[in-house]
């Protein structure tokens, strides 16, 4: 299903107050400079099969049109990239034409463009025509890429000539300090390798925001910073940079004051114009645990009224049965399974919420508030179990008889069941039907939480060995915005070449590790 929200003469709501506040907190980018670590060439255009070239031989090889040669960057960069380059032959008589291809992973390097056909835009993947008209010369390229992998094909020189590459560089960016992650050894060769993939993923999309990843679609998203800053304080701990996105998306909100699903920065902050029902109260949510992470006065006087604003709108789509209205459920995103009927998760997510509204109201000493928010949480997790709980299937129902594994873990994250009931439910998730399965890591850490929400310490961590695991192991530099490891070639747009490969939401086993399972280590 494709996600893609147009209003008309949509003006967003900016406050000037919030936005300077954010401008004012605006990182600076530190950067690092790194070469090609190794090279190839794919024996054809499009194929896997590639011929090893010694790095060293790469200065002296002259390239004839339609040769390729692919630049090994070592591991994911984020950043710039200049090329060196020369000839070989008479005086260059015409322009070289090149094809740059950047790429996360290998897979990319051999995938035909062409060949996509999706519902985003097909200018995301990341490939430039560039005609050099002198050389030698140096070549910067204007824009930022995401890749391990370059991929440069002479599409023509002239019979008089040949190309020759002699130096490549990538000035990586990014505004958090690689050293300073904080990072701690698991004594597990798995989890450690798990750990370092996803402190890398967030590292390369720390830049002025949290970018939801770097190769697409480079913003902030509302669901993506949540899970973003609670792994910032386990390692960065950069804490003004996620201050500084709250504030972003306080100053920039629907005109009815709606926290909006994502934001663009450039040239000017701007909310987009979708909405999504989970995203605006993850507002709530990450605010009261920036607040339990910083205890930052200023951002709870200020922010306060936001995240109340997202309660009284979300409480205001409810039914006189206490149950989400079709609106809120149909503009809940939960995970990209398109069978999902996502009634549970859409309630569950606002009782989720109103318990973290519930901790901002004790924290504002809102003591009138609080008490109307616990009502609030009875008897809407009261309508939510008479509606949704099947007592003889021991799990939650929804739609047409519908027992998805999104719906169980949102449920008992909400704390819709406990002990016994919460295990039953969450069990379902192992059993379920192909078409709702969990697409993307985002939703399988929402599952990891739930089983440490049932006591199942050991479950929760053989899920992320597993899960994040065979990641690892199919070669991921960074953990992936998608990833079913029985298809690996799912996408949620319509081909895989345009999913990003370096995502931060896939990240959060860096979080888990550290605030779940930290001391078990220490202890042994
Ligand atoms: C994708 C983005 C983002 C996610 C939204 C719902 O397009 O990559 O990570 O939050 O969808």
């Amino acid at each position: 299903m494709a996600l893609i929200s147009i209003i008309e003469d949509f003006h967003p709501l900016n406050n000037a107050k919030y936005l300077d506040i954010a401008k004012s907190l605006k990182p600076s980018l530190h950067h690092h400079i790194f070469e090609p670590v190794g090279a190839f060439m794919l024996k054809e255009r499009y194929s896997s099969e590639k011929e090893a070239i010694r790095l060293h031989d790469v200065t002296h090889l002259s390239l004839g049109k339609g040769r390729n040669l692919c630049l090994d960057f070592g591991s994911h960069r984020v950043g710039r990239v200049s090329l060196a380059l020369s000839y070989s032959g008479s005086h260059p008589d015409a322009p070289a034409l090149l094809k740059l291809k950047f790429a996360e992973t290998l897979k990319e390097l051999s995938e035909n463009s062409d060949s996509y056909d999706g519902w985003i835009s097909s200018s995301w993947i990341q490939e430039e025509y560039v005609h050099v008209d002198v050389l030698p010369s140096v070549i910067s390229l204007p824009r930022r890429y995401a890749f391990r992998y370059l991929k440069i094909t002479l599409m023509d020189t002239s019979p008089k000539y040949k190309l020759v590459i002699k130096h490549a560089e990538c000035l990586a960016e990014s505004s958090a300090y690689m050293e300073r992650s904080g990072a701690v050894s698991y004594k597990d060769p798995m989890l450690d390798r798990i750990n370092e993939v996803g402190i890398r993923t967030l590292h390369n999309c720390m830049q002025d925001v949290f970018e939801d990843g770097p190769k697409r679609d480079r913003r902030l998203w509302m669901g993506d910073l949540r899970l973003q800053a609670q792994a910032n304080y386990s390692t960065f701990r950069n804490n003004d940079l996620v201050k500084r996105c709250l504030y972003l998306f306080a100053g920039s909100r629907f005109p009815d004051g709606r926290v909006s699903a994502c934001l663009f920065t450039d040239p000017v902050v701007e909310a987009d114009d979708t909405w999504l029902f989970d995203y605006s109260l993850f507002f709530v949510v990450a605010l009261e645990e920036y607040l339990e992470a910083t205890g930052d006065l200023q951002a709870l006087e200020d922010l306060y009224g936001v995240a109340m604003e997202q309660i009284d709108l979300a409480l205001g789509m409810l039914g006189t049965d206490g149950i989400l209205d079709q609106n809120a459920v149909e503009n809940t995103f939960v995970d990209w399974c398109d069978p999902l009927d996502k009634s549970v998760c859409a309630q569950s997510v606002l009782i989720y919420a109103l318990r973290f509204a519930r901790k901002l109201a004790l924290r504002k000493e809102d003591a009138g508030r609080a008490e109307a928010i616990e009502e609030r949480i009875i008897q809407l997790s009261e309508a939510a179990r008479d509606r949704f709980w099947d007592a003889d299937q021991r799990c939650f129902v929804s739609g047409q008889g519908q027992v998805s594994p999104a719906g169980q873990v949102w449920a008992v994250l909400a704390g819709l069941a406990e002990g016994e009931e919460a295990c039953s439910a969450v069990k379902q998730c192992e059993s379920c039907v192909p078409d709702l399965k969990m697409t993307t890591p985002y939703m399988h850490h929402y599952y990891v939480m739930a089983l440490l929400a049932c006591g199942m310490k050991e479950k929760a961590l053989d899920h992320i060995k597993s899960y994040w695991g065979s990641m690892v192991e199919a070669g991921a530099d960074t953990f992936w915005e998608s990833w079913m490891p029985e298809d690996p070639e799912a996408s949620p747009y319509g081909g895989s070449i345009i999913n990003s490969y370096c995502h931060a939401w896939s990240c959060t086993p860096v979080y888990i590790l550290k605030e779940f399972f930290h001391e078990e280590w220490e202890e042994t």
